[in-house]
C-alpha cells in the first residue's frame, strides 16, 4: 500500500510539472531584431524568470502568422497566446481605441506615453478586455512619417494624388484623403511586395518600422511629417488568461510591463540614430516640415470618424494631459 501510494504522489508530481510548463507563443510583425523583437523577448525572459520557468515562451516575429488582423483574431479563437501589434487594426475590433489613432494629437514621446501610462490608457485596456481580448500593456511603434518613390514631400500639394499605402484603419484613411493623397488599406505583410511593384507609390510608419523593414530597397523619400503617434500594445489571448491563476496574472502583466520598458528604449535608441541610418542607404530625407498645414486638413477630415460617435470628451482630455 505504502508503496502504490508513493508511487501514484510520484507521478503526479511528474505529471503537474510537465502540464506547468507552458510555452507562450509571442506573435509580432517584424524582425526579431526590431523594437517589437526586443519587446517581445523581453516579454519572454521576464515571464520565464517570474514563473520560475513554469512558463517559456518563443517569438512569432515577422508575421509568420498571420498580418496584425489575423494575429487579433486568432486571440479571439484562442489560436494565440500573446501579440504585440500596433493600433492599425484594433480600432476594428474596439472602437473606442481610434481616439488614439487621431492625427496630429499627441505632441510628443513624453505626452504619448504619459497618456497610455495614466487613467486613460487603463480605461482603454479595460475597453479591449471588454471585446474577448486581454489588453495587459501598451507599448510603442513611434510616430509615423510619409515615404515614397516619387517625389519629396514638404507641403500637402505634394501629396496629391500620391498612391498611398496605409494601415487598415479608417481614421488614418480619413487624414491621407484630407490631406490630398490617394490611401489604400493594406494589411502589412502585403506591403514591401506592393511597393517593390509600384502597386502603391509609398506608405507611412515610424522611423522604428522603415528601418526593420529595410524600405530603402523600394523607396527614395522620406519626409518626416510626424503625422500620427502609433501605439502597440501586447494582448493575450482570454483563452489562455482567464484560466490563469491570479499570480500567474501578475506575472503575464509584469512581463508585458517589461517589455514596453525595453521597446520604448529601442525607440529612443532609434529615433537618435535612424535617420542616419536612412541617410547611409541612400534615402532623401526631407527634416524641414512645416506641420501646420497638414494638420489642418487632417483633423478637418478625419476627427469626426471618432467624435461622431464618441463626442470630443476623449480628445479633449487626451490634450489636457501635460
Ligand atoms: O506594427 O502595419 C503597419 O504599418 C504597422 O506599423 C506595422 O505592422 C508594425
Amino acid at each position: 500500500m505504502k508503496h502504490v501510494l508513493i508511487g501514484s504522489i510520484a507521478a503526479l508530481a511528474l505529471t503537474t510539472g510537465a502540464e506547468a510548463r507552458q510555452k507562450i507563443v509571442v506573435g509580432h510583425a517584424l524582425s526579431p531584431s526590431s523594437h517589437y523583437g526586443v519587446g517581445a523577448q523581453a516579454f519572454i525572459d521576464t515571464l520565464t524568470e517570474l514563473s520560475g520557468g513554469a512558463f517559456t515562451g518563443e517569438q512569432a516575429p515577422a508575421s509568420q502568422l498571420g498580418g496584425e488582423r489575423d494575429m487579433i483574431e486568432g486571440l479571439q479563437i484562442g489560436s494565440m497566446d500573446v501579440v504585440i501589434t500596433s493600433t492599425g487594426p484594433l480600432g476594428n475590433f474596439v472602437p473606442e481605441i481610434f481616439a488614439l489613432d487621431l492625427p496630429f494629437l499627441f505632441r510628443d514621446y513624453d505626452h504619448a506615453r504619459k497618456v497610455l501610462d495614466g487613467e486613460i490608457g487603463q480605461e482603454l485596456l479595460d475597453r479591449i478586455g471588454e471585446n474577448n481580448l486581454v489588453g495587459l500593456a501598451w507599448t510603442e511603434n513611434g510616430f509615423r512619417h510619409v515615404t515614397n518613390s516619387q517625389r519629396p514631400i514638404r507641403t500637402p500639394e505634394d501629396l496629391q494624388g500620391l498612391k498611398l499605402r496605409t494601415m487598415e484603419n479608417k481614421v488614418h484613411m480619413a487624414a491621407f484623403t484630407g490631406m490630398g493623397a490617394a490611401p489604400t488599406p493594406m494589411a502589412w505583410p502585403e506591403v514591401f511586395g506592393a511597393l517593390q511593384q509600384g502597386v502603391v507609390d509609398g506608405q507611412e510608419n515610424p522611423v522604428t518600422v522603415i528601418t526593420a523593414a529595410k524600405f530603402w530597397e523600394v523607396q527614395k523619400y522620406v519626409s518626416l511629417t510626424g503625422h500620427v503617434y502609433s501605439p502597440a500594445v501586447v494582448l493575450a489571448s482570454p483563452a489562455l488568461y482567464d484560466g490563469l491563476s491570479d499570480e500567474q496574472k501578475g506575472w503575464f502583466l509584469e512581463a508585458a510591463k517589461a517589455s514596453a520598458a525595453a521597446t520604448r528604449a529601442e525607440v529612443n535608441r532609434l529615433e537618435e540614430e535612424g535617420v542616419a541610418m536612412l541617410l547611409a542607404n541612400g534615402m532623401e530625407v526631407i527634416t524641414e516640415i512645416d506641420r501646420a498645414p497638414f494638420a489642418a486638413l487632417a483633423e478637418q477630415s478625419s476627427y469626426a470618424v471618432y467624435t461622431d460617435q464618441y463626442g470630443t470628451g476623449m480628445v479633449e482630455r487626451i490634450k489636457a494631459v501635460e
